[in-house]
C-alpha cells in the first residue's frame, strides 16, 4: 500500500520477503552467533544473547508488512488517552482509576489484520483485544497500548517487559510528575533505547504546565534520553521528545470542537508515526539494534574496548618470560651438563670398544655388563629418566604467577575461565608432555669414527709386540742368554729385550691417548649438539603447550572485539 507523506510516496507495505527481510542481518546475525560462541568460551553468560537471536529469528518469520509499536509508561500518564486521541474514539478504556490497561489492546489496520494474527498471538495480545482501523496514513502500523510499567501489580511490569523485546517501534510516554521516575530512566530508557531504533518519548499532558515549563522539562528529558543512549546509540540516532496533550485532543473530539487529531502534540505524534519508511525498514532496523546491543553487551562483560586495539589477556612481554622462565626451570631438572657428561662418556666407550685393541675390548665388555656403561654413558636413558631428578613445580609456578597476575586485569566475568586454564594437574599434564616430546627423538646413539679402526689396529699391533716383548724378557729373565745392551742416557746400559718392552709400552700409551683425544672431542662436538636440541625442543615445546588453555580464551577475545568493532558495518541494516 502507498501513501503520501510530507509529499513524499512512500511504500509501506511493498511485497517484502522473510528473505529479504532478514538479507540486510545475515552479517549482523552472523556476528552475533561468533559472539555468541565467543562469550560462552569466555564463561560469560550468553542467555541474554541467545534470547535476542531466538527473538529475532522469530520476528523475521512473521511478514513485515505492518510494524508494531508499543505505548510504553507509568501508569496513569494517559497511554491509553493517546491512542484515543489518534484513533478519534474510545479504542482502549482511559479513566481516572489505576490501573486501568491491564492487557495490551491492539489497534491493527484493518488490511493487515489476519496476517497479523499469529504475530499478535506471540506478543501476548488477547484475541479480543484487537480493535481495527482504516486510516490510510497509518497503514502498515500496529500500535499496542500496553499496561503500566511502573504499577501496584507486578504482572503488568512483567507483560511489559516479556513484549519490548518483541516490538519493532516504541513510544515511551510520561507526564509532569512522572517524567523523572527512576523505574522509567534506570529500569527502563537505559535498558531499552539502546536496543531500539525507532522510538519517541512523549510527555504528555503538557496541558497542566506552562509553557516555558512544558518546554524546559522537554530538554531535560531529551538529555536524560541522549545520557541512556550513551555512546551506543547506533548511526548516531537521537530521540527526539514530544509534548502533547491527549485529553485536550479527546475532548475537542468528544465536543465537536476540532479533528481528533487536532491537538499539537498528537498531531506531531501522528506525523512522526507516518513518517516511517517501510514496515520492512523498521523492523530491520530494529532487530539490527537489538543484536548490535547485545554484542556489545558482551563485550562490555569481556571488558573490550572496541575503541582500542584488542588487548590479549596475557601481555606478550610477561608471556615471553613466563615462558623463558618455565623452560630454564625445566631444563634444570633435565640437568643438560650431566646429559653432555653422559653423551661424551657414551662416545669415549664406543670409542673403546672399537679403537683401544683386545684389552679394550675386554674392559668395554666388562663395563657393559657390569651396567656401568648404562649409568653414566647413556645419555638417550639420562634424558629418559627426567622425571626422577626433580619438581616441576618451579616450572608451574612461573606459568601460574603470569596468569594470576592477568587475572587481576580482566574483567570479572571472564576471571573462573582464565584460571581454570592453569588448573595443576592441567599444566603439569602439559608441561610434563612438552619434555617427553622434547628429548624423544631417534638418532640418539652416540656417534663413531673411522678413525677409531685405524687406531685400533695399531693399538692391537702395539699389544702384540708389549706380549712378545714380555715374553724376550721373562725368557731372558729365566735363562740369561746373551743379549745387546743399549746405552741409555741417566739410566745407563739397558738390556735390548726391556728396551723393546718399554717401547711396546710407550707405544700402546701414546695411542689409547690419541684415542681418548680424538673420542673426547667427537664426544664433546655431539654433546653439544644434543644439549642445543634438547634446549630448544623444551623450549618449543613449552612455548606451544604451557598458554594452551589461555590461547583458546585468546582466539575467543579476538573474535569478540571483531564482532564488536564490525557492528557499525554488519548491522547498519539501512
Ligand atoms: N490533564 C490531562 N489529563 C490527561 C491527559 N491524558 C490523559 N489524561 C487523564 O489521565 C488519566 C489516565 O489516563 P489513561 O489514558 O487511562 O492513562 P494510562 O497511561 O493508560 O493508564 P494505565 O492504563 O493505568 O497505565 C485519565 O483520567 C485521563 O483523562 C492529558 O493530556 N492531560
Ligand atoms: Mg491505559
Amino acid at each position: 500500500m502507498n501513501a503520501v507523506v510530507d509529499g513524499e510516496r512512500v511504500d509501506r507495505r511493498g511485497s517484502v520477503e522473510i528473505e529479504q527481510a532478514s538479507g540486510g542481518l545475515t552479517d549482523c546475525l552472523a556476528q552475533l552467533d561468533v559472539a555468541i560462541e565467543a562469550a560462552t568460551t569466555l564463561g560469560i553468560p550468553p542467555a541474554a544473547a541467545e534470547a535476542v537471536r531466538r527473538e529475532a529469528n522469530e520476528r523475521l518469520g512473521f511478514p513485515s508488512d505492518a510494524y508494531v509499536l508499543a505505548l510504553v509508561g507509568g501508569t496513569g500518564v494517559g497511554k491509553s488517552s493517546l491512542l484515543n486521541a489518534l484513533a478519534g474514539s474510545a479504542v482502549s478504556p482511559a479513566s481516572v482509576r489505576r490501573p486501568t490497561t491491564s492487557h495490551p489492546i491492539a489497534w491493527v489496520p484493518r488490511e493487515a489484520r489476519s496476517e497479523l494474527g499469529g504475530m499478535l498471538d506471540w506478543l501476548g495480545v488477547p484475541p479480543d483485544s484487537a480493535r481495527e482501523h482504516d486510516e490510510r496514513q497509518l497503514a502498515g502500523l500496529a500500535i499496542l497500548d500496553l499496561p503500566d510499567l511502573d504499577s501496584t501489580d507486578p504482572a503488568h511490569r512483567e507483560r511489559v517487559e516479556s513484549i519490548l523485546p518483541r516490538v519493532d517501534a516504541v513510544a515511551w510516554v510520561t507526564d509532569p510528575e512522572k517524567y523523572h521516575d527512576a523505574i522509567l530512566h534506570d529500569d527502563f530508557l537505559r535498558t531499552w533505547i539502546p536496543r531500539l531504533d525507532r522510538q519517541i518519548v512523549i510527555l504528555n499532558k503538557s496541558d497542566r504546565l506552562s509553557s516555558a515549563d512544558a518546554e524546559r522539562v522537554r530538554r531535560d528529558l531529551e538529555a536524560a534520553v541522549a545520557g541512556a543512549a550513551g555512546p551506543r546509540a547506533t548511526g548516531g540516532r537521537r530521540t527526539r521528545v514530544i509534548l502533547a496533550s491527549a485529553r485536550a485532543a479527546v475532548s475537542e473530539a468528544a465536543d465537536g470542537a476540532g479533528t481528533p487529531d487536532g491537538s499539537p502534540g498528537v498531531d506531531e505524534l501522528r506525523a512522526w508515526l507516518a513518517a516511517a519508511v517501510e514496515a520492512k525498514h523498521v523492523v530491520r532496523a530494529r532487530l539490527a539494534a537489538s543484536i548490535a546491543a547485545a554484542i556489545t553487551d558482551l563485550a562490555a562483560a569481556a571488558g573490550i574496548d572496541t575503541t582500542t586495539r584488542a588487548r590479549p589477556i596475557l601481555d606478550p612481554a610477561a608471556r615471553r618470560s613466563a615462558i623463558d622462565r618455565a623452560t630454564t626451570a625445566l631444563l634444570r631438572v633435565v640437568d643438560l651438563p650431566a646429559v653432555e657428561r653422559q653423551a661424551v662418556a657414551a662416545t669415549r666407550a664406543r670409542a673403546r670398544a672399537r679403537g683401544a685393541g683386545p684389552l679394550g675390548a675386554i674392559t668395554s665388555r666388562i663395563y657393559r655388563l657390569s651396567g656401568r656403561e648404562a649409568r653414566v654413558a647413556d645419555p638417550a636413558g639420562f634424558l629418559a629418566r627426567w622425571r626422577d631428578r626433580g619438581s616441576l613445580a618451579p616450572a608451574l609456578e612461573a606459568i601460574r604467577v603470569s596468569v594470576t597476575t592477568a587475572l587481576g586485569d580482566s574483567a570479572p566475568a571472564t576471571r573462573p575461565a582464565i584460571a581454570a586454564t592453569i588448573h595443576p594437574a592441567l599444566l603439569e599434564h602439559g608441561l610434563a608432555g612438552a619434555v617427553d616430546r622434547a628429548i624423544a627423538s631417534r638418532g640418539r646413539e652416540a656417534p663413531t669414527s673411522r678413525i677409531w679402526a685405524v687406531i685400533g689396529l695399531l693399538q692391537t699391533g702395539a699389544t702384540l709386540a708389549l706380549v712378545l716383548a714380555g715374553l724376550w724378557v721373562a725368557l731372558w729373565l729365566v735363562v740369561k742368554f746373551p743379549v745387546d745392551s743399549v746405552a741409555v742416557p741417566v739410566l745407563g746400559q739397558l738390556p735390548v729385550p726391556f728396551i723393546f718392552l718399554v717401547g711396546a709400552l710407550l707405544a700402546g700409551y701414546v695411542i689409547a691417548r690419541l684415542l681418548g683425544a680424538h673420542a673426547g672431542w667427537v664426544g664433546r662436538r655431539w654433546a653439544g649438539r644434543l644439549a642445543g636440541e634438547v634446549r630448544s625442543n623444551v623450549g618449543r615445546e613449552v612455548e606451544s603447550v604451557a598458554f594452551e588453555g589461555l590461547d583458546r580464551l585468546e582466539a575467543a577475545r579476538r573474535a569478540l572485539w571483531h564482532a564488536a568493532r564490525s557492528i557499525s558495518e554488519a548491522c547498519s541494516a539501512r
